[in-house]
């Protein structure tokens, strides 16, 4: 394989990685599979035995469950608990707190209550009530009334449209940096354009470049002037490639990032696994042109 296809799909893979996941749910409303009847009587049970019991789950989708979810759960379940909590809050704005405010709290916690209840539509108007409607119900005024709502798709207004393209990147949306950067293989193996880069010492440039994702889904990479004159000819095949990445969501904790770039009339395809931590992403690479695959890991993380 020709050497400048390898280090260009090298490159447009290290700045790909940042993009990582798209999904926008509010973390845990989806996994709630709640039941207010049965709930009467489990809010009663201490946190063990509510462990121990079908109403048990994770409320806050971080892949356990503990006190917290207990907390979650009953703050959801039981109205004596929630207007005791600092959750309770005058939601209607008639100066008193009382149930119909604790409705509030459940329609705006949780999706499934919502989806049930007379307050679910179809407010982005794409024919299905789903999540996102329930998310556009939650946040799209204070959204609107924040120095976020700007007219993202330049059609003229700020309306729900814009919020959509909002909650596609909102997560992505700052500057990242990579770090721990691991190589494994030989040490003689390197970077060859017009340049010469060993792999050992690639963490040197790596970490002088900067990732910018904007509120739009575009990213701006930024490569200092040292470091594009030791890529040469390389730096501009790689702003190719990232303008043309999709990126799509396979599980609840990978994401996949594709893309094509066309090196000496190859077009080549890029696919690289993505998994979230807690600041940003880590990914590891095979080097699949050495025979002895050598690979390379790192981690993207958020600056900003
Ligand atoms: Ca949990
Ligand atoms: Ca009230
Ligand atoms: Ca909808
Ligand atoms: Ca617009």
């Amino acid at each position: 394989m020709n050497k400048k296809i390898l280090l260009t799909g090298f490159m447009v893979m290290l700045s790909m990685v940042i993009m990582g996941c798209e999904n926008m749910n509010i973390s845990g409303i989806d996994d709630i599979s709640d039941n207010l009847i049965s709930a009467i009587t489990t809010t009663e049970l201490g946190l063990d035995a509510w462990r121990n019991s079908d109403d048990a789950l994770d409320m806050n989708g971080d892949r356990k469950i503990d006190a917290l979810d207990y907390q979650l759960y009953l703050l959801e379940n039981n109205y004596g608990y929630w207007k005791d909590s600092e959750e309770a809050l005058d939601m209607n704005g008639d100066r008193k707190i009382d149930e119909t405010d604790h409705i509030l709290f459940l329609l705006y916690n949780n999706y499934l209550y919502w989806f049930d209840s007379d307050q679910a539509e179809d407010l982005n108007d794409d024919q299905i009530i789903d999540e996102t409607d329930h998310e556009i119900f939650v946040y799209y005024d204070t959204w609107f009334n924040s120095s976020d709502a700007l007219d993202l798709n330049e059609d003229g207004d700020v309306d729900v449209e814009d919020y959509e393209i909002f909650l596609q990147y909102q997560e992505y949306i700052g500057e990242y940096q990579i770090t721990n950067y691991v190589y494994e293989g030989s040490e003689y193996y390197a970077l060859e354009e017009d340049g010469f880069i060993f792999f050992t010492d690639l963490d040197t440039y790596l970490y002088q470049i900067t990732i910018e994702v904007t509120s739009i889904g575009e990213v701006i990479v930024n490569i200092p002037d040292g470091v594009q004159e030791t890529l040469g000819s390389i730096t501009e095949i790689i702003m190719v490639a990232t303008n043309q990445m999709t990126i799509s969501r396979i599980s609840p904790l990978l994401t996949v990032i594709d893309t094509e770039v066309t090196v000496n009339d190859v077009l080549v395809n890029f696919t690289l696994y993505l998994e979230e931590t807690d600041n940003g992403f880590t990914t590891s690479y095979v080097m699949g042109f050495y025979g002895d695959n050598p690979t390379i890991a790192f981690d993207i993380v958020k600056v900003d």
